[in-house]
Parts: structure tokens; sequence; C-alpha cells
């Protein structure tokens, strides 16, 4: 039914509309088409000048109304180099913006049409046209260089210090590994992937690194002042690892393993203590994956290094939950990727 009446007042709206061109046109015709343009430039110049002002005002006042619900500080050491390069973005374009819509509205109202000045015919400048390209190649080229520069330092090689925790997203969940004891995260199949079974990142039984990892799910814990390596993977369609207080972001992609890395500045206390108790680091997913992607909300626990101590030592690794033993080196692993005639994988780190 209110498909119905939509059609009616989208038919009813067009009719007066082209029921008022219709009439303007016949009032024209009336009283001389050369006046009614006239009158029309004049009123259209000073619509647009007007336009410029409020334009700019509603510029101000959205920065105004809005500029302490943006993001607080970065909070870690890449971030802030991020941030840097969006004020700089941020701070150019706004430049070009003003001078250019400033200009537009402006010419508009002084450039009207008026009987004593007649219009000058001026086509071409290959001077201006080289300067309008050059400057804008060389500004983007710079801004895109230190964009480059920036991502190649956060994929690229982590410090060897770094804390490696494993990241894998699926339908609609995060699932977080931390390697244990042996610093070193075991092989996994995903052919191994059982939930029901104790193992639901498809962890290699039989690969001694496996038995003291440590599988947690929605929370992920990081050390505060230590770079962490971050090895993200998926287990059905494209997710994205979304960290906005870090300003970081990667693609976790089935089958693919990305990496990313960074210095976690604050700890969740510091944070709360600046921006209120119910602050909380968040992992969100940055990718539409499917209908719960909204609920893919995840938490992200920065601590200091001895709370994180205290925070893994209370954890029990995946292997024994799996196989129900308290022992987990006492018991030598039966399930093998090659029971199921496949090849296992190894985890990159
Ligand atoms: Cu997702």
């Amino acid at each position: 039914m209110s498909t119905i009446w939509i059609i009616v007042a989208f038919i009813l709206g067009f009719v007066i509309v082209f029921q008022i061109a219709k009439a303007s046109e016949y009032v024209a015709i009336l009283r001389g088409e050369d006046k009614t343009r006239k009158e029309t430039n004049r009123i259209n110049a000073f619509l647009l000048l007007a336009f410029l002002v409020v334009g700019l005002f509603g510029v101000w006042y959205c920065n105004e109304t809005l500029k302490d619900k943006i993001l607080p500080e970065s909070a870690s050491d890449h971030g802030e180099k991020i941030d840097t390069m969006i004020w700089i973005t941020l701070g150019i374009t706004f430049f070009v913006f003003l001078i250019t819509q400033i200009l537009l509205f402006w010419f508009a109202y002084k450039y009207q049409e008026k009987d004593d000045r007649k219009p000058f015919y001026y086509p071409h400048n290959n001077k201006l046209e080289v300067i309008w390209t050059v400057i804008p190649a060389i500004t983007l080229t710079i801004l895109v260089g230190f964009g480059l520069y920036y991502w190649f330092q956060i994929t690229g090689e982590a410090p060897k210090d770094a804390q490696i925790v494993e990241v894998t997203g699926s339908q609609f969940k995060w699932e977080f590994r931390y390697p244990g004891k042996d610093g070193k995260l075991g092989r996994k199949y995903f052919k191994q992937i059982d939930e029901v079974k104790g193992n639901p990142l498809g962890q290699i039984w039989s690969d001694p690194d496996n038995h003291d990892d440590i599988v947690g799910s929605q929370e992920m814990h990081l050390i505060v002042n230590k770079p962490v390596k971050l090895i993200i993977n998926a287990k059905d369609v494209i997710h994205d690892v979304g960290l906005v207080h870090f300003r970081m972001k990667m693609d976790a992609v089935p089958g693919m393993p990305t990496t990313m890395w960074f210095t976690p500045k604050y700890t969740t206390r510091q944070m709360r203590e600046k921006y209120g108790e119910d602050f909380n680091y968040e992992i969100s997913c940055d990718q539409m994956c499917g209908k719960g992607h909204f609920s893919m909300r995840g938490t992200v626990v920065v601590e200091s290094a001895a709370e994180h101590k205290v925070w893994l030592a209370k954890q029990t690794p995946q292997y024994v939950t799996a196989m129900g033993t308290t022992a987990p080196a006492a018991v030598p692993a039966k399930t093998d990727s090659t029971a199921n005639g496949g090849t296992p994988v190894k985890t990159s780190n």
C-alpha cells in the first residue's frame, strides 16, 4: 500500500514542478525574456554567495560539534605516524578546499551578467594547465610516498623480541593464539579444525610446539611498550582486523597469512584514567563478512608484562583442553595431518 502512495506522491511532485516551470515560462514571455533573465541571474548570484557563507559556517559548526567525538590519541607508535599523515593530508586538502570554494562562489557573484560588461573569451593557457597539474602531482606523490614508507614499516620485519599473537577471524568471531613458553606457535592444518574435539584452529597435535599454545576467543592480551606481531588468518571468508585505537588494519584472508606489527603505548588502565572507566580497546571486523559482521567486536587488553605473565599462567593450553589431560608432554599425539591424507601447512612466523 505504501508503495502506491510513494508512486502517487512522486507523480504529483512531478506534475507540480512541471506546472511551475510552465508558469514561469509564460511569465517570462509576458514580462520580456531579457528582463526576467537578468533578474534570475541577480537572484542566483546572491544565492550562490549566501550558499558560500552558510556552507563555510556549516563546515566550522560540524567541526565544533563533532571534534570531541573523534578517536582519542593514537595508542601505538605506528599510529602516531598515521595520524601525522592524516593531519597533513587534511591540512592540505582543507586549504585547497577553502581557496577553490571561495573563488568559485565569489566569482559567480562578482562576474554576474551586467549591462556595462562584456565577457572576455579566454579558452586556454598552457602555463596555467602545467601549474595546476604539476603541483597536485608532486603533492600527491609525496603523500603516497610517506604512506608507502609507513606501510612497509608496519608490514615489514618485526623486532626480534616482539610478542607473537595469531589472530584468526571466522563467521562471526575472533580467536587468538599465543605461543607458550617455547615462544613458538605450533603448526596447523585446516583439515584438523574440529570445534567439538577442542581444536578450533586446526592445530597439529603431533607437533610439540603446539602443546603449550594458548587459544582464546574475543579478547586479545598485549603487553604495553612491547612490539607485537600479529599473524592474521581467516577460516571462511575475508575478514579484516581493525584496531582503530592503534590505527592498524589488515585483511584476514583464508589460506594466506598476513602480518603487521606495532607497539602499544598505553595500558587499558591508563586509557581508562584519561578517557573514562568504560574505555576499551576494540578489535573490530572491518570487512563486510556476512549477516553477523557487526558482532565480531572483541576487546584488546593492554597490560604490564607482570600482569600479562599472571594472566598467561592462568590459561590452559588448548592441547590440554583437547586431550582432557593435565600433563600435555606425556601424551603422545595420535592425530596427524597425514592421517587425513593432507599436507601439513606451516604457520609462518
Ligand atoms: Cu568479519
